[in-house]
């Protein structure tokens, strides 16, 4: 039976159900919705410099007529961009090992795309890549995305493809055909793919050198990453010429990380640290996340947020009711939020703390406040511990529900679940 789900909905309730930031509600009511995922973009290049010019200038840009928030984690974890996406569309998270996409297709779920298709909405996916990667088809099909325009919606030529497939200045030009003949309003969902290990760019689409150090990784990942920032520019230019632009709320996601701490030399030499230590790590795990609505300016968040937050975000300024959703994120412009990002192996983040592998340090100055194994004698606890347990308790709910299929225990529709 759904015995299970009653505790974990009480949690919900309790911890994560917020009524969402008052002034926002709504302001995007009816408007496109046209979600780009950021392969492997990483906060750390966002209004930074190689060689003396700017890494991103586009995004940069960006910054001053968005919400830009600054210290958005990422949560994925073997899933890679799946578990991104899995993340965003359920607000629960990934699974410990292996992807939910692969393990727990069937399930069922109450994803965004189906709930902006129960309040009017159509929905679609980009991605030019093998319709079943990831079990993609499989999942879209069940959490009721509309159409999938997979690898066959493009062409895709020896010219135009580098790396893992079509070049994303060449995915977006192709896109915007199908985006034009789609009802609006719509959900679109943009996947790209070139700033993707092992950074791959053909020489004459590279527009800022190399950078020089023992990581080939880190060093081509600025070209395309420089590429990448190119693409979505041009891609702005589509929208505003195709009158899609004004119409259209544009959130903008890096997927997960692109450098992995297999280039800790090269990316101290970078970021010009002295040391590797647990805690850059920590917050080499952050991705940009920007959310545009037309006619709003910008500003910069700087409350922690992560990827479990973007559903009853986007809920919430379409004016979409979600009091009945069960989620473990709450709405970023709401000032009255969980006070943790989890990442998916327990780390974890609060306003004052990161913690992670048995440490708690200052979240500002990086300094080791306690750690566990240095701890003794009663009543001596770490800082972080009362977060570390929620942090779990909420990690084990999130497993009970994807593991138990408990969603199908639950009606959302039905007032009671309140
Ligand atoms: C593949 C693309 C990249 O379709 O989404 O996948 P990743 O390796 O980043 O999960
Ligand atoms: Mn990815």
């Amino acid at each position: 039976d759904g015995n299970e789900l009653t505790e974990i909905s009480d949690y919900m309730k309790e911890e994560t159900t917020t009524d969402g930031n008052e002034e926002l509600h709504g302001i995007a009511e009816d408007k496109n919705v046209i979600f780009i995922s950021l392969e492997s973009l990483q906060s750390f290049v966002i209004d930074n410099t190689l060689h003396g010019e700017e890494v991103t200038p586009f995004l940069n840009s960006l910054i001053d007529e968005s919400y830009y928030f600054e210290n958005f984690y990422h949560q994925t974890e073997q899933g890679k961009t799946s578990d991104s996406e899995f993340i965003v569309e359920n607000s629960l998270y990934p699974s410990p090992r292996g992807a939910v996409y692969f393990t727990h297709a069937q399930n069922d779920y109450h994803s965004l795309p189906e709930i902006m298709g129960e309040n009017g909405y159509n929905s679609a996916v980009f991605h030019s890549n093998n319709k079943s990667f990831w079990n993609r088809d499989v999942m879209y099909d069940n959490i009721g995305y509309d159409h999938f325009y997979d690898e066959n919606a493009y062409e895709v030529t020896d010219e135009n493809s580098v790396g893992w497939g079509l070049k994303d200045k060449d995915f977006f030009k192709q896109s915007i055909k199908y985006m034009q003949q789609m009802e609006e309003p719509y959900y679109s969902k943009f996947i790209t793919l070139t700033n993707h290990y092992p950074f791959e760019l053909d020489e004459e689409d590279a527009t800022i050198e190399k950078y020089d150090s023992n990581s080939n990784t880190l060093n081509s990942y600025f070209q395309t990453a420089r590429y990448m920032d190119e693409s979505v520019e041009e891609y702005f230019d589509y929208l505003k010429e195709a009158g899609i632009y004004e119409d259209s709320i544009i959130i903008l996601m890096g997927d997960h990380y692109g450098i992995s701490d297999f280039h800790k030399k090269a990316m101290m030499q970078y970021l010009d640290k002295e040391e590797y230590t647990d805690y850059l790590h920590v917050q080499l795990q952050r991705v940009p996340f920007f959310v545009h609505i037309p006619g709003q300016d910008g500003e910069v968040m700087s409350k922690i947020a992560g990827q479990i937050d973007v559903k009853p975000t986007i809920l919430n300024l379409l004016g979409i009711d979600d009091s009945n959703d069960l989620s473990f994120g709450t709405d970023l412009f709401d000032e009255d939020r969980k006070d943790f990002i989890a990442l998916r192996d327990g780390s974890f983040i609060t306003d004052d703390y990161v913690y992670t592998k048995d440490q708690c340090y200052n979240r500002q100055s990086g300094e080791l406040i306690d750690s566990t194994n240095q701890l003794s004698g009663e009543g001596e606890d770490s800082v972080c511990q009362p977060y570390e347990e929620q942090v779990n308790k909420e990690l084990n709910y999130s497993d009970e529900i994807i593991f138990g299929d408990l969603f199908r225990f639950n009606d959302f529709e039905n007032e009671s679940n309140k």
